[in-house]
């Protein structure tokens, strides 16, 4: 029998639990998911035969409040397994398959889990774990884990399917210390290059203001590196309290210092975590917006 695990398409705290699900050997398929989708992806999935998979693995999504409900009624509920670390899914600590541990991410717990289940281990393997969670967390400069930063580059770059296929076949191979190969390694200083020319280009735009009254943020149009913008902002600017990163095709990034932003993501409809959250853009909004620019010119197709 084979497992369905069903993660987060977002960053690579999602996609690693795939890489472990590759070396563990066992047979499986995988969805990836954005956090909107999960509660129509998964009301279909409660309605379907499940009688092929023997587990169902979740693994850093929230499953919206509505849907426990449903597994619950459902006869496959001892296969589901759900593994988080977001403060929005809190209301879910009650239910037995569900681990949550805001101190880790979802890939570290997995990880555990995947261990006591006869995954074995070793130091290439801990370290690659080890940057992802520090990457998730945020804690990668807390912790001078320069690896972090350097798989969340090489996702950009690779896209999530090669990633998860590079990242395999490089952990396939038990070593000492985690080591890149040399074409990763030209493909990432070329990217460090590029990186710093985009964050650059976004500061010179960047938009000030005040949210709430008191809560100073500096705004920007970012398509790609949003933790790194988010941080690099941060720092360069003291006197700011949360940096707001908009990609119309991704939805809103708050990132902050001090201020708690997952607060400030719920009162906009998003949610995440104190330092990092999201707000979702509907694709009303999105069409709206070109509606204003072009002031009302454009017929739009429905
Ligand atoms: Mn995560």
């Amino acid at each position: 029998m084979k497992d369905l695990l069903i993660t987060h398409i977002k960053d690579i705290d999602g996609l690693s639990p795939v890489i472990l699900m590759n070396l563990w050997g066992k047979s499986f398929e995988y969805k990836l998911l954005d956090t909107f989708e999960v509660g129509t992806y998964l009301t279909e999935l409660l309605t379907q035969d499940l009688q092929d998979y023997e587990h169902i693995y979740i693994v850093d999504l929230t499953v919206p409040e509505e849907i426990y409900p449903m597994i619950e009624k459902s006869k496959d509920r001892h296969k589901f397994l759900i593994f988080d670390h977001h403060e929005t899914h809190n209301y879910a600590r009650s239910y037995p398959y569900v681990t949550l541990d805001m101190e880790e991410c979802g890939t570290t717990l997995f990880y555990q889990y995947l261990q006591t289940q006869g995954l074995s281990t070793n130091p290439s393997l801990d370290q690659y774990i080890e940057a992802v969670k520090d990457l998730d967390l945020w804690t990668f400069e807390k912790n001078h884990n320069t690896l972090s930063p350097q798989l969340g580059s090489l996702l950009e770059l690779l896209g999530e399917t090669r990633y998860i296929d590079e990242i395999t076949a490089l952990l396939r191979v038990e070593t000492q210390s985690f080591t890149f190969s040399p074409f990763l390694n030209r493909l990432l200083e070329l990217e460090e290059e590029n990186k710093k020319r985009y964050i650059d280009k976004r500061e010179e735009r960047m938009i000030r203001g005040t949210l709430f009254k008191d809560v100073n943020i500096g705004m920007v149009y970012a398509e790609k590196y949003r933790s790194e913008i988010g941080d690099e902002l941060l720092k360069r600017h003291p006197d700011l309290d949360v940096i707001v990163i908009v990609n119309m095709n991704g939805g809103i990034s708050l990132r902050s210092r001090d201020v708690d932003v997952s607060k400030i993501a719920s009162y906009f409809g998003g949610g995440g975590h104190i330092h990092a959250s999201g707000i979702g853009i509907p694709l009303e909004i999105r069409k709206e917006v070109f509606k204003t620019l072009l002031k009302g010119e454009i017929h739009i197709e429905d």
